[in-house]
């Protein structure tokens, strides 16, 4: 039996599968991977890994201006969610983005010129870390406020909703911007008007230097909806299986024209807030045990190679093509030039 049924990630007292509260839903068995999915969670997660490890680098060179919030160790929850969604699905998110972006097949290269503020970056280089936006991939950014996304995600829905194009919009928000009033706001018109979106609550189990338990009354943040019964429940945010499991639960949901569904997806953060964060508010042996014990992308390869899928030597070779991919981007986003002074005024509104 697959170990994901028995534990959530961390070191918190609730269990993925736990029931309490009138909406609670129960959690999706674990659907094992075959091969291929397997392979494909690995190398996606890598694939973000080492694209925020270069960012991070970057940073610490000092060719990223602004804010910049690494995805290191939340890998699962996006890329399980991307296996479940169907084309035309959308995803909106907060300033921890670049994940999203990779996830969502935004090329690396213009997300990372766009970290470095370059011409070629998806926004021309005017927009940074966190303000990126693809409407033919269906991603709608990329905010600096928090809990904006939230009912921006709402409307994604509503648009669902009104065209009957049968998509699923997937609002993706932390733990800190659960307690925003507008994400209540949002779930009030989403459960009344049946709108088919997913809110992700991103449980990384701090905002900023605030833990979850000192800063919400009730931490079962899936019961944040309970209110306007809207059905929730938690997932292991760093198994990528369990992740993809509840997405395509909650997705069928929606889809059917039941309204709206929560996932609290119970992940971690390894690196601080954000870069310019020293992270004095959690000891280094929390974090430690998070990588050691939990780590998503570890746990998909131990399978692999169980398994037979691989070996460590097809598990090399996988790296290396994704960290050329990554350093390519890199390369780009230091040679590509920044917008021309005439860019100054355009894509603005006055
Ligand atoms: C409306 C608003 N209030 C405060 C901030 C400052 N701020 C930026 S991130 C953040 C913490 C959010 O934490 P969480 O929602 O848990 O997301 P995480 O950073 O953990 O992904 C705060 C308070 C902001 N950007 N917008
Ligand atoms: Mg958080």
């Amino acid at each position: 039996m697959a170990a994901a049924t028995k534990s959530t990630a961390g070191s918190g007292t609730k269990s993925a599968s736990r029931s309490r509260g009138a909406a609670k839903s129960a959690a999706p068995a674990i659907v094992e991977f075959d091969k291929d999915q397997e392979l494909h969670a690995y190398r996606e997660m890598l694939q973000i890994r080492r694209f925020e490890e270069k960012a991070g680098q970057l940073y610490g060179m000092g060719l990223i201006g602004g804010f910049c919030h690494l995805y290191i160790g939340q890998e699962a929850v996006v890329v399980g969610m991307q296996m479940a969604k169907v084309d035309g699905d959308q995803m909106i998110t907060g300033y921890r983005d670049h994940g999203h972006m990779l996830a969502m097949d935004l090329d690396p290269k213009g997300v990372m010129a766009e970290l470095t503020g370059r011409r070629g970056g998806l926004s021309k280089g005017k927009g940074g870390s966190m303000h990126m936006f693809s409407k033919e991939k269906h991603f709608y950014g990329g905010h600096g406020i928090v809990g904006a996304q939230v009912s921006l995600g709402t409307g994604l829905g509503f648009a669902n909703k009104y065209r009957e194009n049968g998509n699923v919009a997937m609002a993706f928000f932390g733990d800190g911007a659960s307690n925003q009033g507008q994400v209540y706001e949002s779930f009030n018109m989403a459960q009344l008007w049946k709108i088919p979106v997913i809110y992700v609550i991103e449980n990384n189990k701090y905002g900023m230097g605030t833990s979850v338990e000192r800063s919400s009354a009730n931490t079962d943040l899936s019961q944040r909806g309970a209110s306007f019964g809207i059905p929730g429940e938690q997932v292991d945010g760093m198994d990528v299986r369990a992740v993809m499991a509840a997405s395509q639960k909650a997705l069928e949901h929606c889809r059917s024209g039941k309204g709206p569904y929560i996932l609290e997806m119970i992940t971690y953060r390894y690196r601080g807030h954000s870069m310019s964060d020293p992270a004095k508010y959690r000891s280094k042996e929390e974090v430690q045990k998070m990588r050691t014990e939990h780590d998503p992308i570890e746990q998909v390869r131990k399978r692999v190679l169980d398994n037979g899928w691989a070996t460590e030597d097809e598990l090399k070779a996988l790296d290396k093509d994704v960290r050329a991919i990554v350093a390519e981007a890199a390369e780009f986003a230091q040679t590509d030039p920044e917008p021309d002074v005439s860019e100054l005024y355009t894509d603005i509104l006055l």
